[in-house]
């Protein structure tokens, strides 16, 4: 690996205490994903992203804003990045995926908070991610009580912009959702000093679009028989959407598919015959949390869906790309991230549980699990509608509540298998 310290030093972070992370990713990242047999080469990229996690990326967007441009950092798949590169900033997302972070998040937090919220202020405060240092701007958003209180602790120490979202999808939500994003495009203007247009809007649309097309097309791979990918690779690959360039994410996603493509041909899969056929429901998954996909597929079933915002909800669907007015494209923005995000944090949510059902047919799943990370009570307490309404379609669910840590692994295993055995 190249040496980043001086760019880390540069950046104010506390490079001693980042060691530890460094020291431990690599270990974590072998054991989990290189072990794996049969992986497609293409994967190469993927891999080389994530040993160069802290190093790369953070290389690219500090050059970038050498040349003066900007760099926005996000926490929710409900902010439009079509806005930040239409403004020709970019977008990256802050992941907070590790229990590295969490014990640094638990000296602003009450402890009763999920890890994911406690990850991104200890990243932020404890100086131990570079994407938390060199952001210029940190967008929040309102979509569950932790996130909103969280927010007013980090805009003491960061420069924050919130993203204030509706908790239902009525008309005169969607209202309120399209004036949040002219407010979001001000704003982005006003960091950038660049104006957005109908054009670069446009551009924008479609170069997120195509990452989206891409990562459709990886999925579609998932629903064969013979499934040619692992789901930990592709929990990876959405993992790695959030913060990649996106042209150069979308072409090696496409790379990828192309040599899947010659799998599909020949029939490879890299599960055994008969392998379960599992779906993942619930909260996010952000990188390096790479527990439970690990746990499933050491165990012989495969995950071959993550109805998550770690997977479908971040891609099945594109923007509109007709619009021509400003308007019909905000109109289009609305329409994607605000009717078509299925979050538990809106009333009624039951569009998620209706693309549960679906998706559980489009990819032939034997069984659901439902993962909550601990102490999320939106997600917690929708699991008893989806639990009962997958039950009634007769589709087997396990119900589950994790954390960061690996305490519970062992038990997890357990309960994975006899539920993988019962079905
Ligand atoms: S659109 S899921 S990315 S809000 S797990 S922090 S909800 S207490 S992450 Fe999310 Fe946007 Fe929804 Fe997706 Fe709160 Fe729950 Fe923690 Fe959560």
């Amino acid at each position: 690996m190249a040496d980043y310290r001086k760019m880390w030093e540069d950046l104010g972070m506390n490079v001693e205490e980042h060691d530890v992370l460094c020291e431990v990713l690599p270990q974590a990242f072998g054991d989990v994903y290189l072990s794996q047999e049969n992986r497609p080469e293409k994967m190469d990229y993927f891999n080389m992203v994530v040993a160069e996690i802290h190093g790369i990326r953070p290389a690219e967007l500090i050059e970038f804003q050498k040349n003066g441009g900007k760099v926005v950092g996000t926490f929710c798949i409900h902010v439009p990045d079509e806005v930040v590169f239409g403004c020709g900033a970019i977008n990256t997302g802050l992941c907070s995926g590790s229990q590295f972070w969490v014990p640094g998040g638990e000296k602003y937090l009450p402890t009763a908070t999920c890890p994911l919220i406690k990850a991104s202020l200890g990243a932020r405060f404890e100086k131990t991610c570079p994407f938390f240092r060199l952001a210029d701007l940190f967008v929040g958003e309102t979509t569950c009580d932790g996130k909103k209180k969280a927010w007013e602790i980090m805009s003491k120490d960061a420069p924050m912009y919130i993203f204030d979202l509706p908790q239902m999808k009525r008309d005169k939500d969607v209202e309120f959702f399209k004036d949040e994003v002219y407010r979001y495009i001000d704003r982005i203007e006003e960091l950038t000093g660049n104006k957005l247009t109908p054009e670069s809007l446009h551009d924008a649309i479609v170069l997120i679009n195509n990452k989206r097309r891409a990562m459709q097309r990886l999925w579609e791979f998932r629903k064969l028989d013979n499934v040619p990918i692992s789901g930990k690779d592709c929990l990876l690959i959405s993992q790695i959407a959030f913060y990649d360039d996106p042209t150069r994410f979308a072409q090696k996603v496409n790379e990828l598919c192309d040599e899947l493509d010659k799998r599909k041909e020949q029939n490879v899969s890299v599960y055994k015959k008969g392998a379960t056929r599992l779906m993942l429901t619930g909260t996010p998954l952000s990188i390096p949390n790479w527990k439970l996909h690990h746990i499933i597929e050491s165990s012989g079933a495969a995950v071959v869906c993550e109805e998550m915002c770690t997977g479908s909800r971040y891609f099945e669907l594109t923007v509109d790309e007709s619009g021509k007015t400003m308007d019909e494209m905000v109109d289009h923005l609305t329409d994607r991230y605000m009717k078509g995000i299925n979050c538990a944090c809106y009333t009624p949510n039951t569009e998620r549980v209706d693309d549960i059902i679906r998706l559980a047919k489009e990819y032939n799943v034997d069984g659901v699990i439902d993962v909550n990370l601990k102490f999320c009570n939106i997600y917690d307490t929708e699991g008893h509608i989806v639990e009962k309404e997958l039950k009634d379609h007769n589709i087997p669910v396990l119900g589950i509540e994790t954390d960061y840590t690996d305490e519970d692994s062992e038990q997890l295993k357990t309960r994975i298998e006899a539920f993988v055995e019962m079905i």
